[in-house]
């Protein structure tokens, strides 16, 4: 299936799923949105479509993003590991063997090529063209999420900037805080391409924000790609379509040609403004901060433009999921790296950044150490506060199997890292901002090799006598559906394991 081509045809697609309520009561984007969003996204709820946001003629959509399904749909998989599949494919390429081989090495190169963005003369991006006193934020129903927010934010952007010397496409998600009628602060934090191309310049950077995209291109603005990736070209490897763009009406930049609303402008390196207080997706107001000011040359837009926003705060949240898709995608390139590794899950309630389960094929002493800093030192996990290693059988996902190999596993004057490094621009924990300690747990099985007396064998089942019970299960007249025993840690469901909690 096609993805969407555009937003439109994705609210199409989700309201034939399903997926999406219209709201037409009218609604406050000022704190009222956000808390029938938050209830909605904490409930696993459908997006909406807020058609009469109060003081303004365009319509809101928010929670597009807001379930493991509606990820799924966006991406046109059943499972967000197939989205890693297509990459993982293209990553592992190795020089064709034979004819067959090697048509299928030339298809795979084609969908490289084919990812590259293309322009076009016209698109429905620029319908409408304000410039000048006609530039007005105010029209757009921008939210102010929570209550200590110093303003309305924008939240779901996709920044456009270009690096001064190489001239590189950055594509970033950056919340924007309304100044005034033409004015946002942008908040590329200190570890962000966006902002080094912002430092980059000498004087005067010009800057695009794409608002309301196909779902994919959405976000790939979200992806940490290395800096010199042009994000839209993931997006038009990930869609299997090239982005349309189309020359900017007030700047040497190229936009989106679906987008429902762009705002051209510039930035002076210069220029700073105090930004925030914001509700952030750490479940903390940032504080105040020192932030560049952008200048909007020119609001282009739809006829009828739809205002696309979202809410973080504490999770789970909305952006829950564009992590999780981050997660998933970015397996096979963290593979690539460091091929010990089998999988990794960034629980939710850590914020990303605050926490990562590893699991590795562990070779040799220390290894777990080492799968620790390798992810220290890997792009944006670098920022990872807490990693905690186990062995490749356990399922990282499944939290209560990794604590139970936390607490079996673990001598905390052996198997504890304590180091430092840098740590995400928003965490309010660590003593100075930008930098602080690391925490590494090595739950893995240790042996001899690394000093400890001889590691005592695991239970578990002898596969003869799990058959025989299988067997026989309806047989014990005991009531319970045989799908929900299995005996082995790894294998209780769900149900089992909740009244076990009890
Ligand atoms: C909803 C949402 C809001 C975000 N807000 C910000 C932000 O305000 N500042 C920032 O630096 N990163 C923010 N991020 C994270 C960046 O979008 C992400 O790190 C991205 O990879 C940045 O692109 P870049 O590496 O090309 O700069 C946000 C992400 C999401 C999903
Ligand atoms: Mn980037």
């Amino acid at each position: 299936m096609a993805p969407p081509r555009d937003l439109r045809d994705w609210i199409a697609l989700l309201e034939r799923e399903g997926e999406l309520v219209r709201v037409s009561a009218e609604v406050d984007p000022h704190l009222e949105v956000t808390e029938i969003v938050d209830r909605t996204v904490k409930a696993g709820g459908p997006a909406l479509l807020f058609e009469n946001p109060s003081g303004s003629s365009h319509p809101l959509l928010i929670n597009q993003f807001g379930t493991e399904r509606r990820m799924c749909l966006a991406f046109g998989v059943e499972r967000l590991d197939d989205v890693a599949a297509k990459l993982e494919d293209v990553l592992e390429m190795q020089p064709p063997q034979g004819l067959v081989d090697k048509v299928r090495g030339l298809k795979k190169l084609k969908s490289i090529a084919d990812s590259l963005p293309q322009t076009t003369r016209r698109g429905p991006a620029q319908e409408v063209v304000l410039t000048g006193d006609d530039v007005d934020l105010g029209a757009l129903p921008v939210q102010t999420c929570w209550p200590g927010d110093a303003a309305p934010f924008i939240t779901l952007p996709a920044v456009i900037t270009k690096d001064p010397h190489t001239g590189t496409r950055n594509v970033g998600m950056y919340r924007m805080q309304v100044l005034d009628r033409a004015t946002t602060a942008m908040h590329w934090q200190i570890h962000k391409d966006g902002r080094a191309d912002y430092l980059a310049t000498d004087g005067r950077i010009e800057v695009a924000v794409a608002l309301g995209l196909d779902p994919v291109t959405t976000y790939a603005a979200s992806a940490p790609l290395p800096k010199h990736i042009d994000e839209l070209m993931l997006a038009g490897f990930l869609r299997g379509e090239p982005v349309q763009l189309v020359k900017g009406k007030t700047v040497e930049l190229d936009v989106p040609a679906n987008a429902e609303i762009v705002l051209e402008g510039f930035i002076d390196k210069d220029e700073l403004t105090a930004e925030g207080p914001f509700g952030d997706h750490t479940g903390f107001y940032t504080p105040a901060e020192p932030f560049p000011v952008f200048h909007v040359t020119a609001v282009t837009m739809r006829e009828d433009a739809i205002y696309p926003s979202i809410v973080v705060g504490k999770p789970p949240a909305e952006d829950a999921w564009l992590g999780k898709a981050t997660e998933r995608i970015f397996l096979p390139a963290v593979k690539m790296t460091v091929p010990e590794i089998v999988d990794y899950d960034l629980p939710v309630a850590g914020v990303f950044h605050n926490c990562c389960i590893v699991s590795i094929r562990k070779a040799f002493p220390a290894h777990a150490k080492k799968v620790m800093h390798a992810i220290w030192g890997l792009g944006m996990l670098s920022l990872t506060k807490a990693v905690v290693v186990v062995d490749e059988h356990v399922n990282v996902h499944d939290y209560e199997e990794v604590f139970f190999y936390v607490g079996a596993n673990v001598d905390p004057a052996r198997d504890l890292v304590l180091s430092q490094g840098p740590l995400d621009h928003l965490d309010h924990a660590p003593t100075h901002q930008f930098f602080g300690g690391k925490l590494g747990i090595d739950a893995t099985a240790k042996g001899p090799d690394e000093g400890t007396r001889p590691w005592p064998e695991e239970i578990w089942m002898s596969d003869e006598v799990r058959a025989l019970v299988d067997r026989r299960w309806e047989e014990y007249g005991i009531g319970i559906d045989a799908e929900a025993t299995n005996g082995a840690m790894r294998h209780i469901s769900r149900p089992l394991r909740q009244l076990l909690r009890r």
